[in-house]
């Protein structure tokens, strides 16, 4: 059998924790043959719910599950681990600054990074879905300098799957027939999801849809603020569907996509203009364990001007936390 991998996850007492630690127990992240041992963080007066979380994976019996650490010491979480999900952080409360969040954030990713920087594999696949996540993997990436910053990622795949999911709805053709769509920016209303380039089985898919009011008043902002309309109907934030995004994107990222593009949110090596380091959704490509920028996409001036608008966005966030960094 192969050895175990091990996998941190934070928040695990949270609602996408709910959701996710089933899933990588399954073998649904790393594989039907891939043992995997969960290394659980939450804060301190977390620690009993995620027990009780803990006592239903033990019910579960899953096969590839070998052990569970539970722990408020992000040291002992991240130590050794080839993966890590960063999914706690701290929610945006009534009456709180943007500034304030940030600054909340700041404390709890430049602690992780560090802590990463420390004790985790060298070749850690760091994936943050802790809000704002771009913001949140940059500071942690620049909290880790002993590791490669391409180890850190930040999700942005459930904004993917959405624009999949809606492109499929308005085609009326299977997802899976889907190719070449993908989400360029920050994991906020402010990504631009880009289907000039996406084919169903070899037809294009801006030919077929063939409406640009479509795409700019109702693909864009249904994609953008559908994070917002599942809180307003379900009272509480995407968790299964986000959970899924997660497990998708490791997946993808440690086995590979065959060929085919996905979104991943990545530190920018100045592809498409986009300046250095800053965490940005683009379209990807994924084998023998790394990623790679798919390049030679044209920008167009719509395509160029949303862009510029989502990444103001991430340098303001940059700008907001700077201090944080030294
Ligand atoms: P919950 O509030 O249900 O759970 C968060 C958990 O994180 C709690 O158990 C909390 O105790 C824990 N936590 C807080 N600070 C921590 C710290 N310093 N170390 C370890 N654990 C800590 O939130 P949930 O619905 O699970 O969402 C988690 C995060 O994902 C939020 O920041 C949310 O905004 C973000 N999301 C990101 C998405 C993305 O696409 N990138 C989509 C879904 C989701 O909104």
């Amino acid at each position: 059998a192969k050895p175990a991998m091990r996998v941190a996850v934070t928040g695990a007492a949270g609602q996408i924790g709910y959701s996710l630690l089933f899933r990588i127990a399954n073998g649904d992240m790393l594989g039907k043959d891939q043992p995997v041992i969960l290394q659980l963080l939450d804060i301190t007066p977390a620690l009993p719910a995620v027990k009780g979380v803990v006592m239903e994976l033990e019910d579960c019996a899953f096969p590839l599950l070998q052990d569970v650490v539970i722990t408020d010491d992000p040291k002992v979480a991240f130590k050794d681990v080839d993966v890590a999900l960063l999914v706690g952080a701290r929610p945006r409360s009534k009456g709180m600054e943007r500034k304030d969040l940030l600054e909340a954030n700041g404390a709890i990713f430049t602690v992780q990074g560090a802590a990463l920087n420390e004790v985790a594999s060298r070749n850690v696949k760091v994936l943050v879905v802790g809000n704002p996540a771009n913001t949140n993997a940059y500071i942690a990436m620049k909290s880790a300098p002993n590791l490669p910053k391409e180890n850190f990622t930040a999700m942005l795949r459930l904004d993917h799957n959405r624009a999949l999911s809606q492109i499929a709805a308005k085609t009326g053709k299977p997802v899976a027939s889907i190719e070449n769509l993908f989400v360029w920016g920050n994991h906020s209303p402010t990504m631009y999801a880009d289907y000039r380039f996406a084919t169903i089985d070899g037809q294009n898919v801006k030919a077929l849809i063939n409406d640009e009011v479509w795409n700019s008043d109702v693909f864009l902002p249904t994609v953008g603020k559908r994070g917002a309309a599942i809180i307003e109907a379900r009272g509480l934030s995407s968790a299964a569907s986000a959970a899924n995004a997660a497990i998708d994107h490791v997946r993808d990222w440690v086995l590979g996509t065959n060929g085919k593009i996905v979104t991943m949110g990545v530190p920018s090596d100045g592809s498409y203009g986009i300046p250095q380091d800053v965490m940005f959704g683009f379209p990807v490509k994924c084998e023998n364990g790394k990623y790679t920028i798919v390049q030679g996409y044209e920008i167009d001036a719509f395509s160029q001007e949303r862009i510029n608008i989502t990444l103001k966005e991430l340098e303001d966030e940059k700008a907001g936390v700077a201090h944080l960094l030294g």
